[in-house]
């Protein structure tokens, strides 16, 4: 049985997932529209993948005794000045969703819900691995640089990121996360 406390986290999270998802989304479509066919790819990625983490708290909730709220989104952000701009937004969203996480990780434990502490286990090790990689994508972009060809080869990265993340997750036989 979840406490109210938590419950009433836990469904925050659902939000944030939620929000996360659309966000990527938007930044999929700014990709696409700006002609980075590999970053469009990667953030559809993304936002398909936070669809997923935000169902997995869903179907939580619900099996352990609370109710699930449906979330509201809120209008994500449409227009970017640059990629530049695009993924130091992805990286400081990650940092933000990372707090939130921890959050909910001091008060299941507060709670000794030891099995909700054991589940957002998996929500750790995410924001772990998704900070990691927003930051070396900042990191490639600073290298390349967006001068001549910099924004052809940025484009290519980022798209080698998203094949990468899809065959790590077919490897380990979980297309899940
Ligand atoms: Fe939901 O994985 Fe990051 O935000």
């Amino acid at each position: 049985m979840l406490s109210k406390k938590l419950e009433k986290l836990l469904n925050e999270q659902i939000e944030i997932e939620s929000n996360s998802s659309y966000t990527y989304l938007a930044m999929a479509s700014w990709c696409e529209i700006n002609g980075m066919e590999g970053a469009a790819s990667f953030f559809y990625n993304q936002s398909d993948e936070e669809r997923i983490h935000m169902l997995k708290l869903f179907r939580y909730i619900n099996e352990k005794g609370g109710v699930a709220i449906t979330p509201v989104n809120k209008k994500p952000k449409m227009d970017y000045k640059n990629i530049l701009e695009v993924v130091k937004a992805f990286y400081e969203h990650e940092k933000s969703v990372s707090q939130a996480v921890n959050k909910l990780v001091y008060m299941a434990n507060e709670d000794k819900d030891y099995t909700t502490l054991n589940f957002l286990q998996w929500y750790v090790s995410e924001q772990h691995e998704e900070e990691t990689l927003a930051r070396t994508l900042l990191d490639k972009i600073k290298l390349i640089g967006m001068e001549a060809n910099g924004l052809f080869l940025i484009d290519n990265e980022i798209g080698k990121y998203a094949t990468m993340k899809k065959q790590t997750s077919v490897n380990m036989g979980n297309e899940d996360n």
